[in-house]
């Protein structure tokens, strides 16, 4: 079944935020498939890279597209202690979880090291990260591009970000490419 995603921003928006939990939107967003035509709006692809294109956001949660060309990859990083639901809706993403032996940082000498993940996760694949801990690194090895949704709650701006060979985890701030479709000048970058 394929949803348009004005709808699952209604759904979304539905919610109580009590309710807003693992139990009550990974019940909405399994197996979720959306319908390409309405999410193609706000696909917007960048050479090398992945790209943030922000659908809807409020005090309670952000929906947002990822466009991920093939052979990018976000750096390894947490999640500022937020819920992050993604969703896979298009190609194949690479998911690779992190446990930190030193706690989420910022700061020096964070050993992380390998705690599981999906080589190969395709449409219809729901992730969830929660928790300071929640530490992992999403890559597109493929050579088709992929295209995954994100649901944040709360919306969060930074997050931590980790280099495992230096050991060091550093506060970064994330910015969109795109807003209801519309690409950020660069002034507009958040
Ligand atoms: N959290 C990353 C993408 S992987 S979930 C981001 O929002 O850029
Ligand atoms: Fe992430």
């Amino acid at each position: 079944m394929q949803v348009a995603v004005e709808r699952v921003v209604e759904t979304l928006r539905g919610v109580p935020p009590p309710q807003f939990g693992p139990q009550e939107i990974c019940a909405r967003l399994q197996g979720m498939l959306l319908d390409p035509g309405t999410l193609a709006p706000y696909l917007h692809f960048a050479p090398r890279r992945y790209t943030r294109n922000l659908i809807y956001r409020d005090d309670l949660f952000e929906l947002i597209a990822l466009c991920w060309e093939p052979h990018s990859e976000s750096p390894i990083h947490n999640h500022a202690g937020q819920l992050c639901w993604l969703s896979i809706q298009r190609g194949g993403l690479r998911l690779e979880n992190f446990l930190s032996l030193d706690g989420p940082g910022p700061g020096e000498n964070i050993r992380l090291v390998p705690n599981g993940g999906i080589p190969r996760a395709g449409p219809g694949c729901l992730d969830l990260q929660q928790g300071d801990n929640a530490i992992h690194r999403v890559a597109n090895p493929f050579d088709e591009r992929a295209v995954s949704l994100h649901v944040y709650s709360r919306p969060f701006d930074t997050c931590i970000y980790y280099d495992l060979e230096a050991q060091t985890a550093r506060e970064m701030r994330l910015q969109y490419h795109s807003i209801g479709g519309g690409i950020c000048r660069e002034e507009q970058l958040q």
